[in-house]
């Protein structure tokens, strides 16, 4: 395979960012401060009905006009609006990359083919409109004419996280009357821990897939529809399931009626299909109106990124800032912190949006890339994080930026509590970028009382190297809209990043390898005959056969 340069190291751009930080490398961001006053109004953003303060990062006017200076350079302007304008820029499957056309104005004209996707979009809008006020009404019944009361959702991957985590993040807006549900995992204890809490009589299930061929969702999905029919019987299935899927006959192959399936299209990639029909869960979870908020929410992100110059567009920004500090510090992972307990789903969410959409070492043009590409992305709620893993990135040996996401208005009414938390999270960020000196740490126990000696010995502990990088996102509460802000957000600062290292973000071919390797394995584990592998995998064979008894 070819080794090329890639986009970003074929750019003047580059051969700046290289000198800028063989002296950028040194500075502590106190004296960046200290220096400059002004720096938290220089160095922030508000666009789509967020606030971005990248303030706390090791960076300065320079460093910004010559990041900009390489998304111009990569084409980053030109590839955004071959995006909104349909082209089909999924290059390895043909395809247009079209989820900012979910949530478009019904007025918009946006072609694939020549062909409008406008009205087909809102005609399973509306589709989607009638099922959710029905089951939230009470007038979609059960078989015994008692109202909907779980919904499972039945699918993986993008078919999963993304109404999961939007579920979760809107849970004060949920139908009192609902719980939801979401089953992914083949592994049978997960969709036997929901069956041993629902009722057949009051649950709705949702299979969810675009190929409606993917085998955890299919086995759920037969595992689930058997364990109904054992109740009730097969006359009664139209009432407790519907699918959402591009794969309509497969739908009907598996005795769903293509009356209660909700479609999408192949231009709407699996980590980015939470605005189509996959959102069927949020719809009911939240209506339909609610719904529509979160559309608008996003697409006011799009607006903005679509519209603002590189130099105020927020997720252009967040996107150069990441590739500064993987290309040119070298760093490894991005820890992400919202600050709000009903986010806790939102790490996981963005590991797929990020990792799945860029981790590749190829370019478009399948040469083997020059440049490190996308980090590790992890991270979990705050406060919590701080008692557990933050210590590594206080005083550990890797420099891990971080994202602070926080909302400044809670969605309760226990009062003490957001001061709190918002305290916490401003704390944390100050400390990253601070940091402790031995100087500090010495007239602290000084003033304490502690003897000479024993500071001494506890100085090297006690000190926080700072200058750690982070930014801080906020929103005035979560809602819908500022949900559907924070997402397409992270979805456009992906896309940046996926130009500037000149990979196709589109595409999943890893993914697709999972789901045809386990298949020669199962046979071993359950035919006739263990088949034949390497040593280590036959070994193991050998001991899940010895265990199931095959
Ligand atoms: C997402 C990926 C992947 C996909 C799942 C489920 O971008 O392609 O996570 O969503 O593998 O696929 P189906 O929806 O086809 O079941």
């Amino acid at each position: 395979m070819a080794m090329t340069r890639s986009a970003l190291t074929a750019t003047a751009a580059h051969e700046a960012l290289l000198s800028h930080h063989a002296e950028a490398k040194d500075w502590q961001m106190r004296d960046l401060f200290a220096r400059d006053p002004d720096r938290f109004t220089r160095f922030s953003v508000e666009g789509g009905g967020l606030f971005l303060d990248y303030s706390k990062n090791r960076i300065n006017e320079s460093t910004m006009r010559l990041l900009t200076a390489l998304a111009r350079e990569v084409g980053l302007e030109k590839r955004r609006d071959a995006m909104f304008a349909g082209e089909k820029i999924n290059s390895t499957e043909h395809r247009a990359v079209l989820h900012t056309a979910l949530r478009a104005p019904a007025m918009a004209t946006i072609e694939v083919d020549g062909q409008n996707v406008m009205p087909e979009v809102h005609r399973v809008l509306e589709q989607m409109r009638g099922f959710s006020d029905r089951v939230r009404s009470g007038q979609w019944q059960g078989y015994s004419g008692k109202a909907i009361t779980d919904v499972v959702n039945i699918g993986i991957g993008g078919s999963d996280l993304g109404p999961e985590m939007v579920c979760r993040a809107l849970r004060p807006f949920t139908h009192p009357r609902l719980t939801m549900h979401f089953v992914s995992n083949v592994d049978g204890h997960d969709l036997d821990a929901v069956l041993s809490k629902v009722n057949p009589e009051t649950t709705l299930f949702i299979v969810a897939s675009k190929t409606f061929t993917t085998i955890e969702t299919m086995m759920n999905a037969r595992s689930a529809r058997d364990w109904f029919v054992s109740r009730r019987g097969e006359q009664d299935l139209p009432k407790h399931f519907v699918a959402v899927s591009t794969n309509a006959k497969a739908v009907q192959d598996f005795g769903i009626d293509t009356q209660n399936m909700f479609p999408f299209w192949d231009w709407v990639g699996g980590r980015y299909s939470v605005w189509s029909a996959i959102g069927l869960p949020v719809a009911v979870a939240v209506g339909f109106d609610r719904f529509t908020e979160f559309l608008a929410g996003a697409h006011g992100m799009d607006e903005h990124f679509r519209t603002a110059p590189i130099e105020s567009n927020m997720p252009a920004i967040l996107g150069l800032l990441g590739v500064w500090y993987r290309n040119y510090f070298g760093t490894s992972s991005v820890s992400i912190a919202p600050y709000h307990q009903d986010l806790s789903a939102f790490a996981a969410y963005l590991q797929q949006l990020e990792m799945e959409s860029n981790g590749k070492r190829v370019s478009r043009d399948g040469d083997l890339l020059d440049v490190a590409t996308c980090p590790v992305i992890w991270g979990d709620v705050g406060t919590n994080g701080q008692h557990a893993y933050f210590q590594l990135m206080h005083q550990g040996t890797d420099v891990i930026p971080v994202d602070f996401i926080a909302a400044l208005k809670p969605n309760h009414g226990l009062a003490a509590h957001h001061p709190v938390l918002l305290a916490n999270c401003f704390a944390q960020a100050k400390a990253f970028m601070r940091g402790k000196t031995a100087d500090e740490v010495r007239s602290e126990m000084a003033q304490q009382g502690v003897p000479a000696d024993e500071i001494d010995a506890l100085v090297p502990h006690r000190t926080f190297p700072g200058n750690r990088p982070s930014n801080m996102i906020l929103m005035e509460s979560l809602t819908p809209a500022t949900l559907g802000a924070l997402i397409a957000l992270y979805e456009h600062k992906t896309f940046t990043q996926g130009v500037v290292w000149g990979v196709n973000s589109f595409d999943q071919w890893g993914v697709e390898l999972g789901k045809v390797l386990a298949k020669s394995i199962e046979a071993s584990i359950t035919g006739p005959q263990p088949g034949v592998h390497d040593p280590s995998t036959n070994g193991l064979i050998a001991r899940a056969r010895a265990a199931l008894g095959s």
